[in-house]
């Protein structure tokens, strides 16, 4: 059975939050109309305690977007944002969230990142999400959401290499785009065996 992950689809992500996806918010009607062709529906949600490593706040000398090492390697620094139970945090408030069955909060761990559906930035610690979808017999995936070149990339690579069918919904997605990385996060998931399809091709 298939399913539909919608990654991030919150405030601080569409225009006039925090860490804005330009166009982030046309996503929401074209997943709103997507929805309601589907039985299995998951979403995620970034959810960040204040003083996350992940923010470039946390550290007295960087300025937003640039890098820093954490253990795990490298580590891009964001404005802060979808800090836990405040309004940028909170999903689009056009998004119909009705439907959905399962909300995986990441990024809740203060000293590492998360922005795959999967795995959290150090490849290691686990969201549970493999688990459920298998004990769900849920495959293929249909990936829709925010942002192209972070979440919704790594979750398409990490699903893949779970084992599973991935298809990028591709005008349901946007990026951040920062030097180039939103093509090079579309070609790193095609090489990496994801299917393209429109909105309006998923039955
Ligand atoms: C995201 C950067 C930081 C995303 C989340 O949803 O793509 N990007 N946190
Ligand atoms: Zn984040």
């Amino acid at each position: 059975m298939r399913a539909l992950l919608i990654v991030d689809v919150q405030n601080d992500f569409c225009p006039g939050g925090a860490l804005e996806v330009p166009n982030g918010d046309k996503v929401v009607p074209v997943i709103n109309n997507l929805t309601e062709r589907f039985d299995n529906i998951i979403q995620t949600q970034d959810w960040h305690p204040r003083g996350h490593w992940s923010f470039a706040s946390s550290y007295p000398s960087k300025e937003a977007f640039e890098s820093t090492e954490l253990q795990y390697g490298e580590q891009v620094l964001w404005p802060d944002h979808c800090v836990q139970g405040e309004k940028g945090s909170e999903f689009h408030p056009d998004l119909n969230t009705v439907p959905t069955q399962m909300v995986i909060r990441k990024g809740f761990r203060k000293s590492i990142d998360s922005y795959s559906a999967f795995y959290e930035n150090d490849f290691q610690t686990t969201t549970g999400l493999t688990g459920y979808l298998s004990e769900r017999n849920l495959d293929p995936i249909y990936i829709a959401g925010l942002a192209t070149d972070f979440c919704v990339k790594w979750s398409v690579l990490d699903g893949l290499k779970e084992g599973f069918q991935v298809y990028v919904v591709e005008d349901a997605i946007r990026g951040i785009n920062i030097n180039g990385s939103v093509d090079k996060a579309l070609e790193e998931m095609a090489s990496e065996g994801a299917r393209f399809v429109k909105s309006y091709e998923v039955e």
